[in-house]
C-alpha cells in the first residue's frame, strides 16, 4: 500500500504513522511530544515490547527538511522494524532489551514548505522580528556552544542560531523528552548529503572521552554499509570531518551523558544532493540500515 520507492507529503506521512500504529498495537505507539511553531503535531514513534523505561535508542530524521532521502528512509526504517521483530534475531535481541524512538518528520512546517513553496527550504519557518528573513536552523539551535563559531547570528543565514538556545520549539520538545525519559543509551540524527558517519563535537576541537570508541564502532558501520552497496562513507569528528559547526544535536545529546551520539549525512556526495532520485530512497534505507543495526547492536551489548 504504501510506496518507499517514492517521496511523500507530511499528510501520507502522518498517515502511514498512524497505520503502522493500528496495525502493530502491540510493538508501536505514538508520542506527541510537542507541537511546532505552526501547529503541527510532533510525532515520535516508539517501538517497545514492554518493561518500564528501558534503556533507549533515539533516531530522528528530516531536521533539514529539505533533506528528502532522510524522511523517507526513516518511514522505510519504521516498517522494517515492525517487519523485522520476531524474524531477525539481531533485531528482536534489541527490542526485548531496549526501546526505540523515531522522529520522521522532526522540522514539519520546514517540510510542508518544501512541497508547496520552497523545495531547498531548510530551517523552521518561525519569523525573526525585525527581519525579512524566516526560520532558524535547527541544528545550530542546541545548548552546545551555542553562539560559538560554526553558527550564524544573521538571522537570513541557513545556519542562523537562532535568538537563544533551545528557541525551536522543535528543538526544546526533543530537549524536554530526552531529559525526562533520562535513559536514552544512543541518539543517532539522521541528515543528507556527503555520506558521512560522524560523532562529537563540532562546537571544538577538543576530542571526546569516548572518541576510540566511537571510532571504531563508526568503521564497523560504514563497512556493514558499504559491504550492500558499495557505498564509500567518510568517519570521525563533526568538526575534523566535515566542518565546524556550533549549537549542533549530538553535541548536546553527547554532553547530556549519551555515549553513543551519532549523526548521518547520508546519500549522495553531491550529483544530485538534496534532491536524490526516487529511485534511491530504497537502496538508500537498506545500507543505512546495516549501519543502524552496527550501532544499536553495539549499544545493547555496552549499555
Ligand atoms: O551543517 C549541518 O548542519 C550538517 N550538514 S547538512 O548538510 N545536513 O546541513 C552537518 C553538521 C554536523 N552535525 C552536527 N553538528 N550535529
Ligand atoms: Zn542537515
Amino acid at each position: 500500500s504504501f510506496d518507499f520507492s517514492r517521496y511523500h507529503t507530511i499528510d501520507e506521512i502522518y498517515s502511514f504513522q498512524d497505520m503502522l500504529v493500528a496495525e502493530n498495537p502491540n510493538l508501536v505507539s505514538k508520542i506527541v511530544i510537542g507541537h511546532s511553531y505552526e501547529g503541527r503535531s510532533l510525532n515520535v514513534l516508539k517501538f517497545s515490547t514492554g518493561g518500564t523505561s528501558r534503556p533507549a535508542i533515539w533516531i530522528d530524521t528530516g531536521i533539514h527538511s529539505r533533506e528528502w532521502v532522510t524522511q523517507a528512509s526513516g518511514t522505510w526504517f519504521a516498517k522494517k522494524i515492525v517487519t523485522d521483530y520476531g524474524r531477525d534475531p539481531a533485531l528482536t535481541n534489541i527490542l526485548d532489551k531496549m526501546d526505540i524512538f523515531l522522529e520522521i518528520v522532526t522540522n514539519p512546517d520546514g517540510y510542508h514548505f518544501t512541497h508547496n513553496n520552497n523545495r531547498m527550504w531548510r530551517k523552521t519557518r518561525k519569523p525573526n522580528p525585525g527581519s525579512r528573513c524566516d526560520g532558524v536552523d535547527p541544528n545550530r539551535n542546541w545548548d552546545a556552544g551555542f553562539g560559538g563559531p560554526g553558527a550564524s547570528g544573521n538571522p537570513c543565514s541557513e545556519t542562523y542560531r537562532g535568538p537563544k538556545a533551545h528557541s525551536e520549539s522543535e528543538v526544546k520538545s526533543i530537549v524536554d523528552f530526552v531529559k525526562s525519559h533520562g535513559n536514552f543509551k544512543a541518539f543517532i540524527s539522521i541528515h543528507s548529503y556527503s555520506q558521512m558517519l560522524l560523532y562529537p563535537y563540532g562546537y571544538t576541537r577538543t576530542p571526546v572521552r569516548d572518541r576510540d570508541e566511537l571510532h571504531a564502532l563508526a568503521k564497523k558501520a560504514i563497512t556493514d554499509l558499504a559491504s550492500l552497496y558499495g557505498t564509500r562513507y567518510k568517519y570521525g569528528s563533526i568538526i575534523n570531518t566535515i566542518y565546524q559547526a556550533s549549537g549542533g544535536t549530538i553535541d548536546w545529546t553527547y554532553n547530556q551523558g549519551i555515549k553513543y551520539s551519532y549523526t548521518f549525512e547520508l546519500r549522495d556526495t553531491g550529483r544530485y544532493g538534496f534532491v536524490l532520485p526516487a529511485n534511491q530512497i530504497i537502496p538508500t534505507a537498506e545500507e543505512t540500515w546495516l549501519a543502524l543495526m552496527a550501532i544499536m547492536n553495539h549499544t545493547v551489548r555496552n549499555p
